[in-house]
């Protein structure tokens, strides 16, 4: 089968969205770091969008450590397909945005001087939770992290996420040149501003003047990512060859749904990714937290209960009736109550369509993928609304067991005494606790609490935390996920 490229464009079929535009006359405006399937399903759709108002905004899509991507996209000459499919209907199309693709590690140097050209004015990342050098708990430089004090001492060959971006930035200040906007695409918590506070920590182990300058002229906006984009399958490539007649070796398949809210802070001018659906709003907060609190933690009770019950997928966990009410009833009774009042939101039917978005038959979004990574994903999917409720006196059992659902998972052996592939940063850490404690609530619960870094002080202090989560996870074991599910149930009836 041909491959799909800039040459066999025309042999698409009818009904196939292409770039509308001259993809030649595109310059390269942003910088993306982190070129996985979510930026290449999210903000590269949306700048497609964008490039024929507007063509000063292409993508050099870099990804940090492996050169996969770039080895499959760059004989498509940065194109790639992407399926929107509701499991009835697929709508396709092709994205032209990325006008380069580079693999960090190969030239770190050739990295640094892309960001220092001054057409490139954002800076944009999907590393994940876990790439920015950061203590999930209080949002705080891990300076002794082995990439982060390789950086600071060999600013001229960074490796990590922020040595890239203080790296360009201070070739820029060098320069003479203003500084970019970095644009913060992950699902952290007030995630810009995070962000500005780590650049600026960095910064100030590196020149106390750069912080400065950064500190005065960098903006980060925040923002609110959403699309369900799981990691690609063989046999999404196989069924999307047949459809296109062209071979993509990395489509992306994903949801229709899309959202993306961006804080309008770039002080001038900035992509109108509004043109493409974005809302450009004063203030992201309250729409991010609704978002990590009843989409993500929704999606990581699913990962974690599902998982142990023996669902492969979302949509698999939500064909159990019990898991499904456990996880809507904890939407409705646990999470909306602490989210601060969006005015004339209606949650209530926000709500409704993630239930009906985690039910999409056309994705496969395994319940392993989801659970990876739980370290750095709990403190704002979960732990935030636990401590917002417990400050008010409010019952948090569904959460509770959600992450007793997490602790169970990383003891490290399912139900069939299978041993479970724990991928997390402090998966060594997590699999000694888990040795030493055995499967046993009372060694094993207070002994991942006591992981400051998830956990910060506080929580693990407060007996009605503790003993819920302790409760819940003795269950786990005792009775099994999917009995203790149907009784968390019953009980709350
Ligand atoms: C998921 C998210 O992998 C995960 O942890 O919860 O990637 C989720 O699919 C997106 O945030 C949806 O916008």
């Amino acid at each position: 089968m041909d491959r799909l490229s800039p040459a066999t464009l025309a042999r698409l079929p009818a009904g196939i969205r292409i770039p509308d535009y001259d993809r030649e006359a595109v310059a390269t405006g942003i910088v993306h770091l982190g070129l996985g399937a979510f930026h290449r399903g999210h903000q590269a759709v949306y700048t497609d969008t964008l490039l024929k108002h507007d063509p000063r905004w292409g993508i050099l899509g870099v990804s940090l450590r492996s050169p996969e991507t770039r080895d499959a996209l760059q004989p498509q000459g940065g194109l790639y397909s992407v399926t929107a499919s509701d499991g009835e209907t697929d709508q396709r199309r092709i994205i032209g945005a990325l006008t380069g693709l580079a693999v960090a590690p190969e030239n770190p140097a050739g990295l640094l001087a892309r960001l220092a050209d001054p057409a490139v004015r954002i800076v944009s990342t999907t590393v994940t939770e876990k790439g920015y050098g950061h203590d999930p708990a209080t949002g705080a430089l891990r300076a002794d992290d082995p990439g982060i004090r390789h950086d600071v001492t060999n600013l001229t060959h960074p490796g990590s996420t922020l040595g890239f971006i203080v790296g360009g930035l201070r070739l820029r200040r060098q320069q003479g040149l203003p500084p970019f906007a970095v644009l913060a695409c992950d699902n952290l918590p007030a995630n810009g501003h995070t962000l500005r506070g780590l650049v600026i920590a960095f910064a100030e182990l590196v020149d106390r003047d750069l912080a400065t300058w950064i500190t005065d002229t960098v903006r980060f906006p925040s923002t609110m990512v959403d699309r369900i984009v799981p990691a690609t399958a063989d046999a999404d490539r196989a069924d999307v060859g047949a459809a296109l007649g062209l071979m993509d070796a990395w489509p992306v398949v994903t949801e229709p749904f899309s959202q993306w809210v961006i804080e309008d802070d770039f002080g001038g001018d900035r992509p109108a990714w509004d043109v493409a659906g974005a809302q450009f709003v004063q203030d992201v907060a309250p729409f991010e937290l609704m978002k990590l609190r009843l989409l993500n933690g929704a999606h990581s009770t699913l990962a974690y209960l599902g998982y142990l019950m023996g669902c492969e997928t979302v949509a698999a966990a939500m064909a159990e009736p019990d898991l499904a009410g456990l996880v809507e009833d904890m939407m409705r009774e646990e999470v909306t109550s602490a989210l601060p009042a969006l005015g004339g939101f209606d949650v209530a039917a926000y709500r409704a369509a993630l239930l009906q978005r985690f039910r999409n038959p056309a994705l496969k979004h395994r319940t392993a993928q989801i659970a990876m990574d739980g370290s750095q994903k709990l403190p704002q999917r979960l732990l935030g609304t636990i401590s917002d409720r417990l400050a008010r006196g409010l019952p948090i059992s569904r959460l509770a067991l959600a992450v007793a659902g997490w602790m169970r998972y990383v003891s490290g052996t399912d139900e069939n005494g299978r041993s479970i592939d724990l991928r997390d940063p402090l998966s060594a850490q997590l699999r000694a606790l888990a040795d030493d404690a055995g499967p046993v609530a009372s060694r094993l619960a207070p002994a991942l609490l006591s992981l400051r870094s998830v956990f910060g002080s506080d929580l693990p202090n407060d007996p009605r935390f503790s003993a819920a989560v302790e409760a819940a996870l003795d269950q786990l074991f005792q009775l099994g996920t999917r009995l203790t599910v149907m009784q968390s149930r019953r009980s709350a009836r």
